[in-house]
């Protein structure tokens, strides 16, 4: 194996050369396990951590390596480890996360293209293909939308799902697959190019592991069944992994997500739903909410039936959501400086001999 097949490049190595890291070895994180990191290269994997220093000037989670990220290491043992420089990423995949507001979660970095599996059945829904769609192109990541478990419905039936989700995902490949009698796998097979990475996102019980251990031709990863894991309130897959395919793909597994908040920094609901964009320039107001208003080109689309109607919900739904998180951030931003302030002034009026 070379670096080449985990997906290293000239602009990697130039910034290697650039940063004198060549004294060190280069790998890429495979795994994490609470600031333990997996990182394999050519000469194996090794079980690593971050040298202090990295440890104290990370200020938040993005400082910190995910899965996907390509590490300068030192090795002191033969499977032990330490990291000593995180290259910079090409792009990261994240979800706005369900605690700690303006925390953002990195799902994955340095990701090529992204598969948004569904399942057919209780899972398909266009309104989430939608929300995974925001979130991929807010990074840069291109989508290909898998429809698994094709062998549960009629050809017919899969027919006209794959035309709902290409009448409101345009342009995304649309590809109708089965884990079972591997329908699709060829189509599937094709797009899968060598050295690129590739993340694997959808709800819990859709098959993304099976999809891994399938095309990798080894049980790599645990699956389970629907009830089971559902039933247990857990996903079957618990920890995020990189999976090397022999034909040359990289492919990252990842626990099923219950909640795809979009942490939409970088215009992924614009790039998504670029039609509406485009129609909202002719509204009457500028400050148009599309729900009322006279003259609004929005409306007149969906009154025409040029513009679906579940679509502009989805959008607006979205960026009410968005609005409601930048505004939280906000006033966390606002609370942080406050309080910095406060703890400045206590300290200055402690050197004058004020209580
Ligand atoms: N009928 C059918 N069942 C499938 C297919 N793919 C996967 N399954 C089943 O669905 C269940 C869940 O599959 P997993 O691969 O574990 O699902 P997952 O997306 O990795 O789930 P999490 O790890 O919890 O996120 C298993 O019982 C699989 O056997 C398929 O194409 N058709
Ligand atoms: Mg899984
Ligand atoms: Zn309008």
């Amino acid at each position: 194996m070379t670096l080449e097949d985990l997906g290293y490049n000239n602009e990697l190595a130039a910034y290697r050369q650039e940063q004198h890291l060549d004294a060190f070895d280069v790998g890429r994180v495979v795994a994490e396990h609470k600031e333990r990191y997996a990182v394999r290269t050519p000469e194996g994997e090794f079980d690593a951590e971050l040298i202090g220093n990295l440890r104290y000037s990370a200020q938040e989670r993005a400082d910190f390596p995910a899965v996907g990220d390509w590490v300068a290491i030192q090795a002191y043992d033969e499977h032990k480890a330490l990291i000593h420089a995180v290259f910079p990423r090409k792009n990261r995949i994240e979800r706005r996360a369900a605690g700690k507001a303006g925390e953002n979660q990195i799902i994955a970095a340095n990701i090529d293209y992204a598969f948004i599996v569904q399942a057919v059945g209780w899972d398909f829904n266009i309104n989430r293909i939608e929300r995974y769609l925001a979130i991929c192109n807010a990074s840069k990541a291109e989508p290909i939308i898998l429809l698994n478990k094709a062998d549960l419905i009629g050809e017919e039936e899969m027919k006209a799902l794959v035309e709902s989700v290409r009448a409101r995902a345009g342009e995304v490949p649309v590809i109708p697959v089965s884990n079972m009698t591997q329908k699709g796998y060829p189509e599937l097979n094709q797009r899968i190019e060598p050295g690129k990475t590739y993340c694997l996102l959808g709800s819990s019980g859709v098959g993304k592991s099976t999809l891994i251990n399938n095309l990798s031709g080894r049980q790599l990863m645990e699956t389970g069944s629907v009830s089971e894991s559902t039933n247990k309130g857990r996903h079957v897959t618990s920890h995020r992994e990189l999976v090397l395919l022999p034909g040359g793909g990289i492919l990252i597994d990842n626990p099923g997500m219950r909640e795809v908040g979009v942490a939409d920094s970088a215009g992924g609901l614009e790039s998504t739903f670029q039609s509406i964009v485009e129609l909202a320039k002719d509204c009457k107001f500028k400050n148009c909410t599309h729900t009322n208003e006279p003259g609004c080109a929005i409306l007149a689309a969906v009154e025409s039936g040029d513009l679906d109607e579940k679509a502009l919900g989805n959008y607006l739904k979205m960026e009410r959501e968005k609005a409601h998180y930048e505004s939280t951030v906000a006033e966390r931003r606002r609370k942080d400086k406050a309080f910095g302030k406060m703890a400045k002034n206590i300290m200055k009026n402690k050197k004058k001999g004020r209580p």
